[in-house]
């Protein structure tokens, strides 16, 4: 069973891939957090939790292994460069108080996976210092003890946290789709960009395919 992606059909393995959610956390998508602390507007981002909200439902229902990302760092900042801190120039950084608690700090209110993506006993939530997912994190042992290879991503923002986990991610051998409509940017040029730049090249990072042909070749291949 294949799924029709870009730019060639992406077959699916015998065994459940996973599904890697990135950073669908308040900081990133609310009013007053990280996100909105660069200067960007987050409602454009809120489109896709919908989308989202039914990838993992399919997840759930298959029995994929899940995991949810946030970007967060310790509440000493001992894991923030000073050098990412003090990037750009805003007014509220990293570590700073927001209207929903410390800026990008794990455990405040902001750094929170929104309510309706929240994970579920079993599901894995990752705590990531970095914009990459596997970068001083557990994520590969993770993937390892559960005999993961193929691996769908989705989340914010598509040429930020989501394309810098996918090279990771490819760079050490898993096979890598990223659900287009379930990725978002605050750049809308920047999100079709790197959608391109993907499966450029005979899928130089991995393929990209909506969530429309992805659900319904998870349910035919895995569903009962
Ligand atoms: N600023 C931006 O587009 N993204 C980030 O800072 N982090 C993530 O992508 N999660």
């Amino acid at each position: 069973m294949n799924i029709d992606a870009k730019p060639y059909p992406f077959e699916l393995p015998e065994t459940l891939p996973a599904l890697i959610i990135i950073d669908m956390q308040r900081d990133f998508v609310e009013q007053g957090g990280f996100g909105s602390s660069l200067g960007n507007d987050v409602t454009l981002l809120l489109k896709i939790v919908p989308v989202v909200e039914r990838i993992l439902q399919v997840a759930r229902d298959l029995g994929m292994l899940v995991i949810h990302t946030r970007e967060a760092h310790k509440a000493d900042l001992s894991d923030c460069p000073e050098s990412k801190r003090m990037r750009g120039q805003c007014a509220v950084r990293i570590g700073d108080q927001g209207p929903m608690g410390r800026l990008l700090i794990d455990g405040e209110p902001g750094n929170e996976i929104i309510d309706t993506l929240k994970p579920l006993p079993g599901e894995y939530e990752i705590a990531k210092p970095g914009k990459g997912a596997f970068y001083a994190t557990a994520l590969q042992d993770i993937l390892s003890e559960h005999d993961i290879t193929h691996l769908f991503f989705c989340g914010v923002t598509t040429e930020v946290c989501v394309q810098t986990s996918m090279r990771e991610a490819n760079d050490r051998g898993y096979e890598c789709l990223l659900i287009e409509d379930a990725t978002e940017s605050y750049f809308p040029d920047f999100k079709q960009a790197t959608l391109d730049m993907i499966s450029a090249q005979g899928g130089i990072v991995g393929w990209t395919s909506p969530s429309e042909s992805v659900i319904s070749a998870l349910k035919s291949r895995y569903g009962q």
